[in-house]
C-alpha cells in the first residue's frame, strides 16, 4: 500500500464484526437523480462491498425513495431520505438501526453524504450494524482548507512534493485526483477550499483562470465543496488597468462589482473572497490610509448576498515597534462591529505564528461584534515538517478548549462561523508527504465538524481506518501519536519558548540567528537570552501583551511562580536559576525537557519498530525511516540549542545529561540549500 486511500481504505472486515456485517442482506438506495446522492449511494455500495470483502454476495436494489421511514414500512436493510426537513440543518444527518434496516435522513442531500460516510466509518470501526444511532450535524458553518498553493506548482510551506492543482492543463484536463481529493475532504465534513495562496498572484482572477477554478467548482459540488479565491488587493491595478486599488474609489468598487459577478456568472456557488492584506509586504487598504475594514467592506459590497470575505488577520509591520504578539489585536479590536456581515475576519490560532505551542490568540472573544474564524496550520512549517511526526489534534484542543475570560472557549467563539486549515497536501502519492500527515488532515476535519471530539478518539478512528483495527496496534500506536507533539514542543521550543527556528526554511535550529534586517525576523527577538536569563516579559514590566486577555486569563499567566510551565517563557522573562515547580532551577529543567523530547522519539521509534506485523511493508518502512530522521533531528535541536545557551549562560550541564557533542560553531556553520524553501 502507498497510502493514497488515505483512510478511506475500507480493509475487509474480520471475525464477529464481519458476521454482523453479513447480516445485512442488500443494499438499497433511493432512485434519484441528485448527483450527491448518487454519491452517497456508490460511497455506500462501495463501501459495503469492500469492508465484507465479498463483492459479488452484494446487489444494490433501486426501490423507490421512502418518504416515511417507520419499521414496517422497511424490508430492506438499507435506506436514504435526503429531504427530511426535521433533521436538522446544512449537513446535518442521522444514521440510524430501525428494525432490520439501517437509515441515513437528511434534509439535504449533502447530509445524506455526509451520513454515509459516518455509517462507514463506524461499521469500518467495526460497530454493530444492528446498534448504529448517530445524530450528527456539524458545529459549525465553515470547515475549509486554505491552499497556500501557487500557480506554478510550488506550494508555499508545502512538503508533499508539487501542487495537486494542475493549472497548466485546466480547464480540460481534470485529473482524477481532483475527485479523490474532493472525496476525502467530503468524508470529514471539510465544505470550502481556497484553492490559492494568500500571497496571491493577481493573475488568478483573469478570466482565463476563472475557466479553470469553474471546472474545479463543477467537480466538487456534489462533494458539498464551494470554491473560494484568494484575491490580491491590488488586482484592480495589477490586471484591471486602473491606477490605483484605493477601496473608497469608485471605479476600484466598480471593478471588484464587475469581477465578482464575472465570477458568479460562471460559479453560481463561489464562496468569495480570501484576503492577506498589509501583511509580510502583500498590498492592501492601510497604502491609501484606508482601515482593514474598508478594504474588506469594499469586497463584501461586490460579493454581495452570494457569498463571503474571509480578511485574515496575520499582520504585524516594520514600522510598529510594539511586540509582534500584540499587534494584529492592536489593529483589528478597534474595528470591532465595523466589518460588514458577511466579512468573516481569520485569525490563527495563536498570536505569533502557528509555532509548536503558543496561547490562544487574545482576539478570540475580544471582538463580539465581528465573525471571527480559525486559522491552523495543517502543513508543518514549524514542527519538522512531513518527515517528523506530530500529531496536531491535541495543539488544536488545547486552543478550542481555552476559556477566553469572555465567556466562552474560543470554540464558542467560532461556532458561528468556521475553522480554516492550511492544507498539507501535495502531489505525493501519500498526499500529505508522509502517512503520519495524513492524520492531521483527517483531524482537522473532524474537529471543525465538532470540536468537541477528544484528539485520542479522533487519533483511534484514524489509525484504525488506516492501519489496522488490531486493538494490539491500536494501543501503541494512539498513546504515541498523542505524546508526538508534545515531544516536538520539547526538543524545539520547551517552556513557553518560540519562533527558534533558523532562517527560512524554519525547519532546524537558529537561536543565534539576531542580524536580520527585521527585528521580529530574529529568533533573539524572541528567546532575549543573555547572561542573566532568557524569555520574553510580556507583563506590565514588559510588552504587557498579558493586557489584551481578560483579567482572569491574565491572572492565570501572570506570576512567574504560578503559571503553566508550558507557558513561561512566552510570558516571562526569569533568571537562569529561576526554581521551576518541580525544584530544579530553569536552566536544569531547560535541558530535562529536551532530554525528555528526544527520549520521547526515541520512544515513538521504538514502539513503531514492533508494529510491523500489523501494517503492509512499504508503509511500516516508510515511518519508520521518518522515525530515524526524526531521532537524529531532535538531537541536533537538543545539543545545537543548549550549544547556544551555554555560550550565553556559561553554566554546565547538569550531572548525568549527554555532552553537546559539537561546537556552537558547528551547529552554526551548517546549511541547507536543499531543504524544502518557502
Ligand atoms: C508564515 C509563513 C509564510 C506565510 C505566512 C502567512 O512563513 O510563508 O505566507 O505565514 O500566514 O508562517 O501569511
Amino acid at each position: 500500500e502507498d497510502g493514497y486511500d488515505l483512510w478511506l481504505r475500507y480493509a475487509p472486515l474480520e471475525g464477529e464484526a464481519l458476521e454482523r456485517l453479513e447480516t445485512l442482506s442488500a443494499i438499497v438506495a433511493a432512485p434519484s437523480d441528485d448527483p450527491t446522492e448518487r454519491l452517497a449511494v456508490s460511497e455506500l455500495m462501495n463501501g459495503f462491498q469492500a469492508l465484507r470483502g465479498r463483492p459479488d454476495e452484494i446487489w444494490l436494489g433501486l426501490l423507490s425513495r421512502p418518504r416515511d421511514p417507520g419499521p414496517d414500512s422497511i424490508t430492506n436493510s438499507f435506506g436514504l431520505g435526503c429531504s427530511d426537513q426535521s433533521v436538522g440543518g446544512e449537513g446535518a444527518f442521522l444514521v440510524r438501526t430501525q428494525g432490520d434496516a439501517i437509515w441515513i435522513a437528511a434534509s439535504s442531500p449533502i447530509g445524506c453524504l455526509y451520513g454515509a460516510y459516518a455509517l462507514l466509518r463506524e461499521l469500518s470501526l467495526g460497530a454493530d450494524p444492528a446498534t448504529i444511532d448517530i445524530a450528527s450535524a456539524p458545529a459549525m458553518p465553515l470547515r475549509m482548507l486554505n491552499h497556500w498553493d501557487n500557480p506554478d506548482g510550488h506550494v508555499e510551506r508545502g512538503y508533499a512534493g508539487r501542487s495537486i492543482f494542475d493549472w497548466w492543463h485546466l480547464p480540460e484536463r481534470l485529473d482524477q485526483r481532483m475527485i479523490d481529493y474532493a472525496r476525502a475532504n467530503a468524508s470529514i465534513g471539510i465544505n470550502a477550499v481556497a484553492v490559492n495562496n494568500v500571497n496571491a498572484r493577481a493573475y488568478m482572477l483573469e478570466p482565463r483562470y476563472i475557466e479553470k477554478v469553474k471546472r474545479l467548482a463543477d467537480a466538487w459540488r456534489p462533494y458539498g465543496i464551494r470554491v473560494f479565491l484568494s484575491a490580491r488587493f491590488s488586482a484592480p491595478r495589477d490586471i484591471g488597468g486602473l491606477e490605483t486599488a484605493d477601496p473608497l474609489d469608485p471605479d476600484v468598487r466598480r471593478w471588484w462589482q464587475d469581477k465578482a459577478d464575472e465570477i458568479y456568472a460562471a460559479i453560481p456557488d463561489f464562496g468569495g473572497f480570501l484576503v492577506k492584506a498589509n501583511s509580510e509586504g502583500q498590498p492592501g487598504p492601510q497604502d491609501y490610509g484606508r482601515t482593514h475594514a474598508d478594504g474588506a467592506n469594499m469586497l463584501a459590497e461586490a460579493v454581495g448576498d452570494r457569498g463571503t470575505v474571509i480578511w485574515r488577520a496575520f499582520v504585524y509591520s516594520a514600522e510598529d515597534d510594539t511586540d509582534r504578539a500584540m499587534q494584529a489585536y492592536n489593529e483589528f479590536v478597534p474595528l470591532d462591529g465595523q466589518f460588514a456581515d458577511n466579512v468573516i475576519v481569520q485569525v490563527k490560532n495563536g498570536p505569533i505564528d502557528f509555532q509548536p505551542r503558543e496561547p490562544f490568540h487574545p482576539m478570540f472573544g475580544a471582538m463580539p461584534n465581528t465573525n471571527l474564524m480559525f486559522e491552523a496550520q495543517i502543513t508543518k512549517e514549524y514542527l519538522g515538517f512531513a518527515s517528523h511526526l506530530a500529531f496536531l489534534a491535541p495543539m488544536w484542543e488545547e486552543a478550542l478548549d481555552a476559556d477566553t475570560g469572555h465567556g466562552g472557549t474560543v470554540a464558542d467563539v467560532i461556532a458561528p462561523v468556521g475553522m480554516a486549515g492550511v492544507a498539507n497536501t501535495g502531489s505525493d502519492r501519500n498526499w500529505t508527504g508522509s502517512d503520519f500527515d495524513q492524520a492531521n488532515w483527517y483531524a482537522f476535519g473532524r474537529l471543525a465538524w465538532d470540536p468537541t471530539l477528544p484528539s485520542e478518539q479522533i487519533a483511534r478512528e484514524w489509525a484504525a481506518q488506516t492501519f489496522s483495527r488490531d486493538e494490539d496496534f491500536i494501543e501503541a500506536t494512539v498513546p504515541m501519536m498523542m505524546e508526538s507533539r508534545e515531544a516536538v514542543v520539547d526538543y524545539m521550543t520547551p517552556l513557553g519558548l518560540a519562533h527558534l527556528m533558523d532562517t527560512g526554511h524554519h525547519y532546524g535550529p537558529g537561536p543565534w540567528v539576531c542580524d536580520l534586517a527585521r527585528p521580529e525576523w530574529n529568533p533573539c527577538y524572541y528567546h532575549r537570552a543573555d547572561a542573566d536569563g532568557i524569555g520574553f516579559d510580556r507583563t506590565e514590566s514588559g510588552s504587557n501583551a498579558l493586557s489584551q486577555y481578560a483579567p482572569e486569563v491574565a491572572a492565570q499567566w501572570s506570576d512567574p511562580e504560578t503559571i503553566d510551565p508550558a507557558f513561561l517563557l512566552w510570558f516571562h522573562r526569569v533568571g537562569w536559576d529561576h526554581r521551576m515547580p518541580s525544584g530544579r532551577t530553569l536552566w536544569e529543567e531547560l535541558v530535562h525537557r529536551y532530554d525528555t523530547g528526544v527520549a520521547q522519539v526515541d520512544g515513538i521509534a521504538a514502539t513503531w519498530a514492533e508494529l510491523g506485523e500489523y501494517v503492509d511493508a512499504e508503509r511500516f518502512r516508510a515511518v519508520s525511516e521518518n522515525l530515524a530522521i526524526q531521532q537524529r533531528e531532535a538531537r541536533w535541536w537538543r545539543d545545537a540549542s543548549l550549544a547556544y545557551w551555554q555560550s550565553l549562560n556559561g553554566l554546565a550541564l547538569p550531572a548525568g545529561a549527554d555532552p553537546v557533542p559539537e561546537s556552537l560553531e558547528h551547529y552554526r556553520s551548517l546549511s541547507f540549500p536543499e531543504a524544502p524553501g518557502n
